[in-house]
């Protein structure tokens, strides 16, 4: 039987069994994170989502070292917009639409360069990409497939925005039964508000959608899940 582990966390420990533990990380995309680009072109301060940057290129690398798997996921849609809902179109601000040229290609479109996740959380051969057209990650993915062929139960959650595309996605993840732990310092928000009451949300009332604990923590604690069991 495999052993159980625990995270220090909010609202109380996260156990988790290190053969069904992934790390997600969502939308670490150009478009989201990088100066002149699609993120700052509508007034957002994009320094609030780079401050992800470091943490979480050293969660990925314990992730790595442990040999979990890492799900990155990518928002954005196809060329000729065909699995773009209209509303999603329409809403936002008119001159900065998906699909629009950006500074680093079309907006949000698969392909363009400011669609890719950006060089420091670049993913890895054998790493999974999954492209969403949505905000959450499972609304017409695979990442359903992926998750129950590599039995993953337990989902460590990162990556932005903390109150748009990661809640989404552990609403949904919640609503199918996944564990999710929402690392702190490696979700971000263009809203220090809403990061703040995003935060507080998934742990409130016992853990409606799941834990809360900082990247410390989780680093510790998949050193000690994960380290070799000395010889006897
Ligand atoms: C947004 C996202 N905020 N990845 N996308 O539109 O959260």
């Amino acid at each position: 039987m495999t052993a159980v582990h625990h995270i220090p966390a909010q609202p109380a420990d996260f156990p988790f069994a290190p053969d069904s533990l992934a790390l997600v990380v969502i939308d670490m995309q150009r478009d989201f994170l990088l100066p002149g680009g699609f993120g700052e072109s509508l007034g957002n301060d994009v320094a609030l989502l780079r401050a992800v940057i470091d943490p979480l290129a050293a969660l990925l690398a314990a992730a790595r070292a442990a040999g979990i798997p890492v799900i990155h996921t990518r928002e954005g849609h196809l060329p000729d917009l065909s699995d773009c809902p209209p509303a999603k179109l329409l809403r936002g601000n008119p001159s900065h639409r998906i699909g629009d040229a950006g500074r680093f290609g079309r907006i949000l479109i698969r392909g363009e360069y400011g669609h890719d996740i950006i060089d420091e959380l670049a993913p890895a051969e054998g790493e999974f990409v999954i492209d969403k057209p949505g905000k959450g990650a499972f609304y017409a993915t695979e990442l359903s497939d992926v998750l129950v062929r590599n039995g993953i139960r337990h989902l460590l959650i990162t990556g932005v925005t903390t109150e748009v595309c990661v809640h989404t996605t552990v609403r949904e993840a919640n609503d199918r039964g996944y564990e999710c732990l929402v690392v702190s310092d490696c979700v971000g928000s263009y809203f220090p508000e809403f990061q703040r009451a995003g935060l507080a949300m998934i742990a409130a009332q016992g853990g409606i959608f799941g834990w809360v604990a900082d990247s410390a923590a989780v680093r510790g604690a998949l050193e000690s899940a994960f380290s070799p069991i000395p010889a006897q």
